[in-house]
Order: structure tokens, then sequence, then C-alpha cells
């Protein structure tokens, strides 16, 4: 848990009554809302683990209203959290704006010692991890976050950055400390030991919680993707990039929520959002209509999963051939047809080990979705506790082997394959 920092004078956590008289004060946001103040129509609407969230209409337009609290908002203010986590949003919202335009919202207006953020109200958008509880498919959705990660991986790694502008960045993001101690704790390390916040669904899953918590193989296997998340500043990452951090329909797709951005392993940004589709994967029977009613929808899941990776891997790779801008693999030493055949077989090499990265991470984050403190509605939604916990237990189950077997899984379609295969397991339950 973060030291308590006193928030800085003047912070105050807004609330539908306060917010109208901030927005109208500042002369851009009023003109853009449009209208008289007092008539503007204000909701929190925040759902997340962590902040307030506001949809505010005007007049003329609408706008959305992000604030940090100075504690976790779903434990409360016996944990402190730092409203630094606005800045670092901001710093990474900004840059994925730059990299990937048109893929994140717009910011309209900052407030650092406010720690809130005024930015495009997205709308018919919703959250894809409601959507995907809805059965609902979203056909560009692959080709739009394979693009966002393809950006802004590739363009802040070394492998487009210089030593000197990569070092900046690493500096610029070094003070999101508290919001990496969540990930490492949450993720990496309560999972796979008794942990007061831990949660599960019980009796159910007791046997395979406790199995977790004495499975060598899979605690060695944890602590070096943890090892990977402590050391590997590989490039900026969202940090955060499950379904819950997409809003969408199905022609827009926009990514929010860049809280946790630092500089990491680039496998765990492309792991959450494969961990979160596999979820949504098994979720699928506790919420289809009656059996077998989602099974086109479970393989739409399943064929967008791989689409993800294959479209990252092409796009990421062209961003390496063609602007090949950073220290790493300085193109001098790859001269000629000779040169160019071995930079080619390191390509290879590279995304070969990021796939096997996302793996892992996949699934420390499916892990930590069912055994941990923060899960996901996709499998806390459903009522029948038995059902649900089969639907966990098959989650788990192929998590455990993709994180301590990643040989097992050498491409997407194997993945996909044992996620198909684990469908039709009976796991045992307690009762
Ligand atoms: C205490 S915060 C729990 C989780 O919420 C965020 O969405 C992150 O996933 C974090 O781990
Ligand atoms: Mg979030």
């Amino acid at each position: 848990m973060s030291e308590k920092t006193p928030p800085p004078p003047g912070y105050m956590p807004q609330t539908v009554e306060t917010l109208g008289a901030y927005l109208a004060a500042v002369q851009p946001l009023r003109a853009r809302l449009g209208g008289d103040p007092a008539a503007w129509r204000i909701e929190e609407v925040g759902d997340g683990n962590l902040n307030l969230v506001f949809k505010v209409y005007g007049e003329k337009e609408g706008v959305a209203v992000k604030q940090a609290l100075p504690y976790v908002r779903l434990v409360g203010e016996a944990w402190p959290l730092p409203l630094s986590r606005a800045h670092y949003e901001h710093m990474a919202l900004s840059e994925q704006a730059r990299l990937s335009p048109g893929l994140t919202p717009e910011i309209f207006h900052y407030d650092e010692n406010q720690a809130l953020i005024v930015m495009e109200l997205l709308e018919p958008h919703i959250i894809m991890r409601r959507g995907m509880i809805g059965a609902r498919e979203y056909p560009r959705f692959a080709e739009a976050i394979s693009t966002f990660m393809a950006n802004s991986l590739y363009f802040t790694s070394d492998l487009a950055l210089t030593a000197e502008k990569k070092k900046a960045m690493i500096a610029a993001f070094a003070g999101n400390t508290a919001l990496c101690k969540i990930t490492e704790d949450l993720i990496f390390t309560d999972p796979y030991r008794i942990a007061k916040l831990n949660r599960w669904t019980s009796p159910e899953l007791d046997t395979y919680a406790a199995q977790w918590r004495e499975d060598g193989d899979l605690k060695v296997a944890v602590s070096q993707l943890k090892l990977k998340f402590l050391s590997q500043a590989q490039a900026m990452l969202h940090g955060d990039l499950h379904t819950g951090s997409v809003m969408l329909t199905e022609t827009d797709t926009r990514v929010i929520d860049p809280e946790f951005a630092f500089i990491g392993p680039m496998g765990f940004d492309t792991g959450a959002i494969i961990a979160n589709f596999l979820l949504s994967y098994f979720s699928q029977d506790g919420h289809e209509e009656s059996p077998g009613a989602r099974d086109a929808y479970r393989e739409w899941i399943l064929a967008t999963t791989e689409d993800i990776w294959t479209l990252f891997d092409r796009k990421f790779r062209a961003n390496w051939i063609a602007q090949p801008t950073g220290d790493a693999y300085p193109p001098d030493l790859f001269q000629g047809a000779l040169g160019a055949a071995r930079l080619a077989a390191e390509r290879n090499s590279y995304m070969q080990t990021l796939w096997h990265d996302t793996v892992g991470f996949a699934a420390a984050k499916m892990i930590r979705r069912i055994l941990g403190l923060a899960h996901n509605i996709d499998l806390d939604w459903i009522k029948d506790q038995k059902l649900r916990a089969t639907c966990e237990a098959r989650a788990l189950l192929l998590a455990r082997d993709m994180m301590v077997n990643p040989q097992n899984y050498p491409a997407p379609a194997a993945l996909t394959q044992a996620a198909r295969r684990m469908r039709g397991v009976t796991p045992q339950l307690n009762s």
C-alpha cells in the first residue's frame, strides 16, 4: 500500500453539485458545453476501481471528466493512492494520441492540481467488456487495437528511439511507482499467497486457490514474469489494457485509462488484451440464453484473438522495417543481402520472444481476475455460482499451462485450440 501523501492545497474531489461551476470557470469548456451552466446535466458514472468519472451534457456538446481520488475507490480511504497518477495518464494519453491518431479520446483540459482530465465524451460508445457480455461483435476491433499496440509499443522502444530519448521517457514515467506496485502485488504476488484482499468463488474453487499457492512451478514462472515487469524497460505501456479500458462502437475504437503507464515489457500490454478475450470466451457459458446459443460468438472471440496478434505482429514488423530509427540494431551493422537476412531472422526471433511473453503475461492476468482482489464482470456477473466456478476453473487451468509451459503455444492458433479443448473439460469443484 502507498504512503499517505496529503492532496495539494486546493484539491477538491468533484461532485455532481460542484462540477458545473468548475467547468463553467474554464472559458473554452464553457463555450464547448454551451448554454446556461445551471442547465447542464451531470452524472457520476465511474464503475472502475480507482477514480471519479462524470458525464456532462451542455446545450451544445457533452464532455467526460475523470478525476483521481487520493485513495483506491474499490477499497476506500484505507488504501491511499497518489493523485500523480492523473499526471502519468495525461502524459501517456498525449503520447498515444500522437502515435495512434483517432484511437484515444481527445483531451480538452488538464488540471494537474485537481488531478482532473476533461475529454471527449464517447457516445454511443460502450465499454467493450459490457458489449462482449452482451455477445456483440466488433469487426473493426482487431484492426484498431493492433495499430494502437504496434505504434505505441514500437515507437517508444529502442528500435525507434535514440538512447537519449528513451532514457528521458524512462525518467518521465519513473515516478508512477504506486500504480506499478498495485500490479506487482495484485497480479504477480497475491494470487499465489494468502493475502487479505484475495477472493474467489468459494467453496467451489477453494482447492484450486490452495493448489495455486502450493504450486512451485507456477510460482517460479510468475516470479520470472514479475522480474521482467520490474526490470525490462522495453517500451511505454498502457499498463492496464483490458477490455474495460476500451470504449467502442462497431466502427470506432478508443483506448482509455492509461494511468498505469510506465516503461515496461511489451508483452504485458499485448498479454492483457489476449487474457481478457480468453476470459470472455470462458465466461460465455454463463451468459448464453441456452446451451450452444453463443457458439458463433465464441468463435468470433477466438478468431479475433488470433487476428489481434497476427495484425499486431505484421504492423510492428512493418514499423521496424520502415523506420529503424532507434539505437538498437544499427542499420550500419546489417548492410547488404547477408545483413538483411540476419536482421530478418533476428526480427523473427524478437517477435517469437514477444509472443511467449504475451502468453505468460496473459496467463498472469487471467489468474489474478479469478483468485485476486479485482475481478472481471464477465465472470462475476454469472449468477449461477457453480456455473461461474466451472468457467473460472477452465480459465485457471488453461492459464496455468500457458504460464508454466509457454512452449505448448508456439502461435495464436495453438492457444485458441487449447481454449476450445479446455471448454470441453468438466473441472472438479468443491461443494
Ligand atoms: C486496486 S486497483 C485494481 C485493479 O484495477 C485496475 O483496473 C487495475 O487492473 C488494477 O490492478
Ligand atoms: Mg482503469
